[in-house]
């Protein structure tokens, strides 16, 4: 009898759906860890035909160097720059992600992150609950509004998309930029306008970021794209952490070039800067966004769904729903 094929399934997932490649395969789960470091992980891989892994692995060339019979790389995530995907390719590793099923999910929470950053509401919570409340204070808090402001969406994916949707609910003004302009009824469906990375800047009240991080965005939001914001303006981050250029950010915050941000993404994750710690007008949350109970168990329905496929077993034996593909990566 031939051995059936081993799939190293990387954190605690649901039990429940994790269930469900035992069909098909041995599973070696490492339960209790949330992050490995690289000799772990290539030790996880060198064993296995295939991983279901999430962005806290690093799966990188050396790593993938040293999986010799490893076939199928399964990201429980749309985002996808904890893999190498070139190098994976190259050994002809099937990769995939789960964009879609968690679309509405993060664009939910993208929106109520820049609110919350708008009208300072975990500012506001804090001087609550530290006995500040002296009373009702007519000019206590303010904040910005969202209805009847401008949005600027930088990365125009699916997310942003959903974003956009929800934008036109609370009569904004909808301004995008993205690597290529999107369709004419595209737009027209998401009542948005193309413009230039920096009228998107300048022209906006409340920036959200949605991009897929890859080398060539490291810090595209740097001091020089922050000066071109009103210093009235929010930035929303909830792509990653790398993106922005975290000092650059705290000093803007710090010095009243910029009225406020939110964070759901870190550069140093999860280690969060202190100079961003130290700042109250900012609203810091640890990468939740696509964390809503029923999307997060779609997402490993989705990443199982590609493992049993990808190692050719399934209804869809050979034809894993999501794989990354080049065309795909516009489309976070
Ligand atoms: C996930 C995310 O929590 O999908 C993404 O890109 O950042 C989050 O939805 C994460 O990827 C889990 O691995």
């Amino acid at each position: 009898m031939s051995e059936r094929p081993k799939v190293w399934v990387s954190q605690p997932l649901f039990d429940d759906i994790v269930a469900r490649l035992h069909d098909h395969f041995d599973v070696v789960q490492v339960p209790e860890v949330s992050e490995h470091g690289p000799a772990a992980i290539a030790t996880a891989l060198r064993e296995v035909d295939g991983a279901l892994v999430t962005l806290n692995e690093r799966v990188g060339a050396a790593e993938i160097a040293a999986a010799a019979k490893l076939r199928a790389v399964c990201n429980v995530g749309v985002g996808y720059n904890n893999l190498d995907v070139p190098a994976l390719r190259a050994r002809g590793i099937v990769a995939t992600n789960t964009p879609d099923v968690l679309t509405d999910t993060t664009a939910d929470f993208g929106f109520a992150l820049m609110m919350a950053a708008a009208r300072r509401v975990t500012e506001a919570e804090r001087h609550l609950r530290a006995g500040q409340w002296q009373g009702w204070n007519f000019k206590g808090l303010l904040g910005a509004d969202l209805h009847g402001s401008t949005l600027g969406i930088l990365g125009m994916g699916r997310i942003g998309q959903g974003i956009a949707r929800r934008a036109s609910g609370f009569d904004m003004r909808v301004l995008y930029h993205n690597r290529s302009r999107l369709p004419a009824d595209i737009e027209r469906a998401c009542k948005a306008e193309y413009v230039d990375f920096d009228t998107l800047f300048a022209q906006v009240d409340h920036l959200v970021l949605v991009l897929p991080y890859s080398a060539a965005n490291h810090h595209i939001v740097d001091a020089a794209a922050l000066a071109k914001m009103r210093p009235t303006a929010t930035l929303t981050n909830i792509a990653r952490g790398g993106i922005v250029d975290e000092a650059a950010l705290a000093d803007a915050l710090a010095n009243g070039r910029l009225a406020s941000a939110a964070l759901d993404v870190f550069e140093g994750e999860p280690a969060v800067d202190p100079r961003l710690l130290a700042l109250d007008n900012i609203v810091l949350t640890p990468h939740i966004a696509s964390g809503s109970l029923a999307t997060r168990r779609a997402m490993v329905e989705l990443a199982v769904d590609n493992l049993i496929a990808a190692l050719g077993a399934g209804p869809d034996a050979g034809n894993p729903p999501t794989p990354i593909s080049t065309a795909k990566d516009a489309k976070r």
